[in-house]
C-alpha cells in the first residue's frame, strides 16, 4: 500500500516538510494504458513525487481503470525489482501514490490509492457543485479509497475545464475573491486547494492569486494548468503553491529520454531557493 512511511495518502501530500513538489496528470483518453505506466515511470525517476489520473470529460470508466491498474502493476514490479537486486540503489522511491483526479462521477477505479473528491467552487451548475459527488459517493465508499477533500476554482482562462464545468472564471487581478474562496474551502473543511487554470492554459494561474490562497492556513495548495517550464513552476512555488501539476508537458514528449531531462530540469528549477 503506497505512500510507505504516512499512514495516509492525505498525510503524505498535506506534510509542509515535503514541499514543494510535483505531480503528474496522466489523461487516459490521450495514451493507451501501456503508455501511461511507461511515462508514469519516467516521471518518478525524473523527482515527480505522485500520479493524477483523469482529465477528459468523455473517457469511460474502462478506461480510467485499466490505465490505474497498468500503473500500479508497473511500480509494483519495479518496487519488486528493486527489492531483489541488493546492489540496486537508484534512490527513487516508487512508492508513489496513484490518485483520480476525476472531471465526473464515471472516471473511478477500485485501484486508485485515493482520489481527489473536489467542488468545483465557482461553477454555476449544481452538478459539479454538489452532484457529480452526490452520483459517485457511494461508490467510492464502496471502493475503500480515501476521499481526498478538495476545493476546486477555475480562473482565466479556464479552457475546456472552465466551459463543461460552466466556471465563473477567477480574473489575474481578483486577489479577494480567491482569498474569499480558500477561506470558504478551510471552513468547509476541505484539505487541499486547486488552482486550475485549465490544461494547456496558454498563461498559468498568476502568482498574485496564488499568493492570496496560501495565505489561508490550513489548506495545501495545488497549482495547474500551463506549467510549461521551471520558471513558471518556481514563480508559483515562490508564491505559495506546495503541489505544482503538469499534464500536457508530459504528454508532449514521446522520447521518454527527453521527457525524464525536461523534467527532472523543471523540477530542479522548481525547487531552487531564489536568494
Ligand atoms: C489540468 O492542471 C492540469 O487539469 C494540468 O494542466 O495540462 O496545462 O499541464 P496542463
Amino acid at each position: 500500500m503506497r505512500p510507505q512511511n504516512h499512514s495516509t495518502v492525505i498525510d503524505y501530500i498535506t506534510t509542509r516538510t515535503l514541499s514543494p513538489r510535483h505531480a503528474t496528470l496522466i489523461d487516459p483518453a490521450n495514451q493507451s494504458p501501456e503508455v501511461a505506466a511507461n511515462r508514469a515511470l519516467t516521471t518518478i525517476d525524473a523527482g515527480s513525487k505522485l500520479i493524477m489520473v483523469g482529465g477528459s470529460t468523455k473517457t469511460p470508466d474502462e478506461q480510467v481503470h485499466a490505465t490505474v491498474q497498468a500503473i500500479q502493476e508497473a511500480l509494483e514490479l519495479r518496487i519488486w525489482a528493486e527489492s531483489q537486486d541488493a546492489n540496486a540503489e537508484s534512490g527513487i522511491d516508487w512508492n508513489i501514490p496513484v490518485i483520480l483526479f476525476p472531471c465526473g462521477a464515471h472516471a473511478l477505479s477500485p485501484d486508485a490509492d485515493a482520489i481527489t473528491f473536489m467542488m468545483l467552487m465557482n461553477s454555476e451548475s449544481r452538478e459539479f457543485l454538489v452532484g457529480e459527488q452526490h452520483r459517485g459517493a457511494t461508490r467510492i465508499a464502496e471502493f475503500a479509497i480515501e476521499a481526498l477533500s478538495t476545493g476546486y476554482l477555475v480562473c482565466a482562462p479556464g479552457g475546456e475545464v472552465g466551459q463543461v464545468g460552466k466556471a465563473t472564471l477567477i480574473q489575474a487581478n481578483d486577489i479577494e475573491g480567491v482569498m474569499g474562496w480558500a477561506h470558504c474551502a478551510a471552513m468547509f473543511g476541505f484539505k487541499l486547494f486547486y488552482l486550475e487554470a485549465g490544461s494547456g492554459a496558454e498563461v498559468p494561474v498568476s502568482p498574485e492569486l496564488i499568493a492570496s490562497a496560501a495565505a489561508v492556513s490550513g489548506l495545501t495548495i495545488f497549482v495547474g494548468g500551463g506549467i510549461s517550464d521551471g520558471d513558471a513552476a518556481h514563480a508559483a512555488v515562490e508564491a505559495g503553491a506546495n503541489w505544482i501539476v503538469t499534464g500536457t508537458l508530459t504528454e508532449n514528449y514521446h522520447d521518454l529520454a527527453d521527457l525524464r531531462d525536461k523534467l527532472s530540469d523543471l523540477i530542479t528549477t522548481m525547487t531552487q531557493s531564489s536568494s
